[in-house]
């Protein structure tokens, strides 16, 4: 049973990641974005049906697709906005822009531009949770798509996690591509989650276009990894509404008719729908949801363009190791 505030929260989650990819398009297609961008949305049930069930002390690892992780998980749109335009205040100071937002403090251990390269680092921290016992009960999130799913270092990941029993989620966001390569095509498997009996732990296929059931799906797998039972593999099924990155154009590989199919089962309008149906929230409760994080989305973008480029004596810091400092007391 949802609770009426984690309704909200997940309404609000889906909007705000909405919104922001929207504006965030709008700006890089303006020219205010450092480097390309690679939006998520279609996609925002995902990594709110599973976040819904994360603390600060979880960790998630994300990929080039980040922006929805780092919503999700509770890093301000303001600085996420002002960091993929350059910004000093950016999370990342305006030196990683979209592919590197980072935030330790909130559990998230980076948007990343390499292929696969979310899961080890989820695994590492899921080690740590279980090796400190520090951070009792924490766990680590995965996200990765369904082209990260053919690279080595995911059965290496799921493997080592299986025998350790490690507590991870190997959360698969199946798009149906990676670029212009369609997942029928690239993926020996028609359901990704098939590959997790290879590693003895369960495999899920979730429809990632519906938030109830991930909420669900997370919600087993995160009681698992908790209990100390070890890892489980999500397969999201999902489709992302725009081309690979800012300027792709994906009418070159795919139709309008399949994205009129996606589109016809949107995450937000399949909420709505089912929120009113069942009388668990108001219309007025879900306009006034709505105009809220549009306003905080419009000051977002105003934030980052009224921000400052990093000052040119700060160009070295934070880019190279100290030595002397950074590394003081390691050797
Ligand atoms: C190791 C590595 N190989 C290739 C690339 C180039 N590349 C960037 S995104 C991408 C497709 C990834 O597809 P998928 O994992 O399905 O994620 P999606 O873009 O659909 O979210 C590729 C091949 C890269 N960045 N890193
Ligand atoms: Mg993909």
């Amino acid at each position: 049973m949802i609770t009426k505030d984690k309704l909200i929260w997940i309404y609000e989650t889906m909007c705000r990641i909405r919104f922001f990819e929207e504006s965030m398009l709008e700006q890089t297609y303006k020219g205010n974005s450092m480097g390309v961008t690679h939006p998520s949305d279609g996609q925002e049930a995902v990594p709110t049906g599973i976040c819904a069930h994360l603390t600060e002390k979880d960790w998630i690892g994300s990929t080039h697709r980040g922006h929805g992780h780092c919503i999700a998980k509770g890093l301000e749109t303001d600085k996420m906005m002002a960091e993929i335009m350059g910004k000093y205040t950016g999370n990342c100071k305006g030196k990683g822009g979209s592919m590197h937002i980072a935030d330790f403090s909130k559990g998230m251990l980076g948007a990343n531009a390499i292929v696969g390269a979310s899961i080890p680092l989820a695994v590492g921290a899921a080690l740590t949770a279980k090796y400190q016992k520090k951070e009792k009960d924490s766990i680590g999130v995965a996200f990765f798509g369904d082209g990260a799913s053919s690279q080595g270092v995911l059965h290496e990941s799921m493997n080592l996690a299986s025998i350790w029993k490690l507590p991870v989620i190997f959360a698969c966001e199946n798009n149906q591509y990676a670029e212009a390569t369609p997942s029928w095509y690239a993926v020996s498997v028609e359901d990704i989650a098939d590959r997790a009996a290879s590693y003895n732990i369960p495999g899920v296929i979730v429809d990632g276009m519906d938030v109830f059931q991930v909420y669900e799906a997370a919600e087993e797998a995160v009681l698992r990894a908790r209990k100390g039972l070890g890892p489980t593999l999500l397969e999201l099924k999902t489709y992302r509404y725009h081309g690979h990155f800012h300027a792709d154009q994906p009418e070159k590989y795919r139709t309008s008719e399949e994205e009129k199919i996606w589109k016809n089962r949107d995450c937000i309008k399949t909420f709505e729908k089912k929120v009113l149906d069942q009388k668990l929230m108001t219309k007025k409760k879900l306009d006034s949801i709505k105009k809220n994080i549009e306003k905080e989305i419009e000051a977002a973008v105003e934030f980052g363009l009224s921000s400052p480029l990093p000052p040119t004596e700060t160009l070295y810091e934070d880019v190279y190791v100290n030595y002397s400092n950074d590394l003081k007391g390691l050797r």
